[in-house]
């Protein structure tokens, strides 16, 4: 495998690129109602970069409850109904700030751009956003078995983009992410809350705060 010279950068969707993490939050308290169980902000944190199934399998057990495998099934299919349904107005105002204006910098300085994201949904969401064809390889929750924050998602892109983990650079808002890149040597940007970043080389709140010299 060769190594590019500038670093890849692989970039995480919901909470990175856009703000759908919240979409996310507002769909699984219904879940939760169901369950009888209040899904809470920490728990919520602890979703971020989980794929749909794990993360209804997490819900469950802090309910306390069990489920059969067709009412699970069922719950699955709600949640990603009412979740699509909130994303309807969706459009390129809703991509972070910065965001935009970084990519299209380091596509101008011969960086690769990647998409990593556990979502089924992420194609659906960066065609709405107005950018999918920006990025030269996209690996999403249809392409992995195992989810964040086990690497093998992390290592399917750095072999699309035929980059060695070591010249990649991971920009992500979920501690699973973090952890999954770190365990195979790429370098970690956390986005957001520093307190649930902390194994991230370096954390930004934003892309604002973001330079390409930095890299
Ligand atoms: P879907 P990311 C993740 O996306 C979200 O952070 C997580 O909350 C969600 O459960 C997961 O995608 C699966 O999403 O239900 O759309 O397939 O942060 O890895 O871009
Ligand atoms: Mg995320």
């Amino acid at each position: 495998m060769t190594k590019s010279k500038r670093p890849t950068f692989i970039f995480d969707l919901d909470g990175v690129i856009t703000k759908t993490e919240t979409h996310h939050f507002e769909a699984w308290k219904e879940t939760g109602a169901f369950l009888n169980y209040q899904i809470t902000p920490e728990n919520n944190e602890a979703l971020k970069g989980v794929s749909r199934n794990d993360s209804l399998k997490k819900i469950i057990s802090w309910s306390g409850k069990e489920v059969s495998s067709p009412v699970f099934d069922r719950l699955l299919k709600e949640k990603n109904d009412r979740y699509l349904a909130s994303l309807s107005s969706l459009s390129e105002d809703d991509i972070m700030d910065g965001v935009h204006e970084f990519i299209l910098e380091a596509k101008a300085n011969n960086h690769q751009i990647v998409l990593y994201s556990s979502s089924k949904n992420a194609k659906m969401i960066l065609t709405k956003l107005n950018i999918i064809a920006l990025f030269d390889a996209i690996v999403d929750g249809n392409d992995v078995t195992n989810s964040k924050p086990h690497p093998e998602g992390f290592e399917l892109a750095a072999l699309l983009s035929n980059t060695v983990p070591q010249n990649c650079v991971v920009f992500e808002d979920s501690s699973s992410g973090i952890l999954a890149a770190n365990q195979i040597g790429m370098t970690t940007i956390g986005i957001g809350d520093a307190k649930s970043l902390s194994m991230a080389s370096r954390i930004y709140e934003n892309f604002k705060e973001i330079s390409l010299n930095d890299f």
